[in-house]
């Protein structure tokens, strides 16, 4: 399927609740849009790099950059239109995985809407539904923490996750854990602590954790297998989990018993595939992250999360829990027994609402293949 035109838009929508992590607070999500049309139908795909350069090294402009200066050109130029096959050829630029998911996402929505077929069934998922969690971020005071766990349960949720860093760590789970004894509840620290606070990190053992997220910064598998080795909460890997290789490293290493796959920070479908596949063949669990997508990202993420190695609820929430109002319709809901529902249209499954995508752009532009040649 020849692709006839690229946009690509810079959105920005409200946060309905702030949210913050080890490296600061955000009221609203930047992300990008990229929409392929071919032949009448448009496949979807988001860019998750945030404005600024927190999360890791990406951003919503230097994917933009990429994008229109070398990703798309290249697409064009060799006919990539096939999703496993650009996810191959564009290997060949380093780096900027958020950017390059973006586009394989959008390619796969395409493919999956020319077959009239759900991603899911595209991947050879197995489940029609998935258990849903909720990662809250640090509140200003411990009672605030309490009141949101109180009512995310309320609605359902499966899972309890809370952002922790130094001097919100231990005493925000003992008060949680005396609260709620029984929940399922794990902390991600986002790379906040250095070896040098081993011990601080090994009082975490005390809570009864489902796992501790990325305790160390990305480039560090080896202070992660130091720290698991002294402790019996499992670790998971989040930052440090950038692709297949990486997984095999920490693997061998002992970095962590635990992966987070999310689809930008790995490169795309085909690379977070390969991690689920070598994951299931050493019998560690994967779950799949979140990155506060819009319904569009989220819908990609759900579809993935129906392979057979997913196997602890993920960061994927209700469109209400992210966005006053999603872009797309129907909203992505918890059911009552905290799971969500995979969406049976072709491709993404949901329809994105061109007004709302409007309404939040900031910027877009149209690129085609006769501007390169
Ligand atoms: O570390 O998992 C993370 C959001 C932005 C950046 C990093 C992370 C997160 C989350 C939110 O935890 C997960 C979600 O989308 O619900
Ligand atoms: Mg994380």
């Amino acid at each position: 399927m020849r692709i006839e035109r690229i946009e690509l838009l810079r959105l920005q929508l409200p946060l309905v609740h702030f949210f913050e992590t080890s490296f600061g607070r955000e009221e609203e999500r930047t992300f990008i849009l990229v929409k392929l049309y071919a032949q009448g139908l448009c496949g979807y795909g988001e860019v998750v790099a945030d404005k600024d350069p927190l999360y890791s090294y990406e951003t919503t402009s230097t994917a933009w950059l990429m994008l229109k200066d070398y990703f798309i050109p290249f697409l064009f130029k060799y006919s990539l239109f096939h999703p496993q096959e650009f996810s191959k050829k564009i290997k060949i630029f380093k780096g900027h995985p958020m950017a390059k998911a973006g586009l394989e996402l959008a390619l796969w929505d395409l493919r999956a809407k020319e077959k009239e077929l759900p991603l899911w069934k595209m991947y050879g998922g197995v489940r029609r539904e998935i258990p849903s969690g909720v990662s809250i971020g640090i509140q200003d005071s411990v009672s605030q923490l309490k009141e949101r766990i109180r009512s995310f349960l309320d609605e359902g949720y499966q899972r309890i996750k809370i952002k922790i860093k130094q001097k919100w760590d231990v005493f925000p789970c003992r008060e949680v854990r005396k609260e709620f004894p029984e929940i399922l509840l794990q902390v991600d620290a986002n790379g906040a602590y250095s070896i040098k606070e081993k011990e601080q990190l090994k009082r975490l053992d005390g809570f009864d954790l489902l796992m501790l997220e990325q305790p160390f910064p990305p480039y560090d598998l080896w202070d992660h297998s130091q720290l698991q080795k002294e402790m019996q909460t499992s670790l998971c890997l989040d930052e440090s989990a950038t692709s297949a290789e990486a997984v095999r490293k920490a693997y061998e290493m002992g970095s962590g018993r635990i992966i987070n796959i999310k689809v930008g920070r790995v490169g795309g479908i085909e690379e977070a595939r390969k991690i689920h596949d070598f994951s299931e063949q050493k019998s560690i669990p994967v779950w799949c992250g979140g990155m506060l997508e819009s319904g569009i990202g989220r819908a990609h993420n759900i579809h993935l999360a129906t392979l057979s190695n997913f196997k602890y609820p993920h960061d994927l929430s209700a469109s209400r829990r992210y966005y006053a109002e999603d872009l797309i319709e129907p909203p992505i809901k918890i059911t009552s027994k905290g799971t969500i529902k995979v969406p049976g249209l072709p491709g993404i499954g949901v329809v994105p609402q061109e007004d709302r995508i409007r309404k939040a752009t900031l910027q877009k532009e149209t690129l085609r293949p006769g501007d390169y040649s």
